[in-house]
């Protein structure tokens, strides 16, 4: 073997032992099924009354595709009225697309609504495994007529992060970026047991109106080592 060739793989060596060997990613975008509820470490759902309390939390029975953009609800998708909302949409094609001719979704995106009697619309991440996660979360309006909601992270039924999203910070090219607060971005550590929940929540907002309300959230969560029952 050459010095050079010594060298080349003595760095990859190195660089793969830098490497989290058991570093695994969910991201609810690659992940997203309306096939499937719960789907894999994912929960698609709402909640029962406007309480965030983690025994409210219902999982969504019907799917269905409207266009290009699938959508989980309660109970119906036909149209709006009972059991249509709290919604969840998703994007699955390369481009973004416009739903109900308001509001904007990128490529891959999931988006939100609560229902207008303060049901939140909740997407819950089921611990696979005891160890420490790191967890990043963007949520942004989406809808022309400015979305106005509260959006939350809670670990367990405690909030991790709380933040009001007033605007729209969709893609630009579809309508203009505007708004106090069009986005809102959570990043942090945790530890968590297996099947503990990390819960994204989007409520109806200070206005406690679900008009004009879509919502567009990311999430990214990574195991980054595991851990015994119980130890951090
Ligand atoms: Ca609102």
């Amino acid at each position: 073997m050459t010095t050079w060739l010594k060298r080349k793989w003595l760095g990859g060596l190195i660089v793969s032992l830098a490497m989290p060997i058991s570093a695994q990613v969910f991201d609810l975008s690659a992940d997203f099924s309306l096939a499937k509820n719960p789907n894999a470490v994912w929960e698609y759902g709402f909640s029962a009354t406007s309480s965030l309390a983690a025994d409210q939390f219902q999982l969504d029975r019907k799917s269905l595709m409207v266009g290009p953009i699938g959508f989980w609800h309660p109970a119906q998708g036909d149209a709006p009225g009972p059991g249509y909302y709290p919604y969840i949409a998703y994007n699955r094609t390369k481009d973004t697309q416009v739903g109900s001719k308001g509001w904007a979704i990128s490529d891959g995106q999931i988006a939100m609504e609560g229902s207008n009697t303060g049901q939140y619309s909740l997407i819950r991440f089921v611990a696979p495994r005891t160890g420490n996660y790191s967890v990043k979360a963007k949520f942004v309006g989406i809808h022309y007529g400015l979305s106005t909601t509260d959006v939350h992270v809670l670990k367990t039924g405690s909030s991790v992060f709380d933040a009001d999203i007033n605007g729209y910070g969709g893609d630009p090219a579809f309508y203009t970026v505007q708004g106090s607060n069009p986005r809102a971005e959570y990043s942090g550590r945790m530890h968590l047991k297996a099947n503990d929940r990390i819960t994204f929540a989007v409520g109806y907002g200070e206005n406690k109106t679900n008009y004009s309300d879509t919502t567009g959230l990311s999430v990214r969560i990574m195991l980054l080592s595991e851990t015994k029952s119980g130890k951090q």
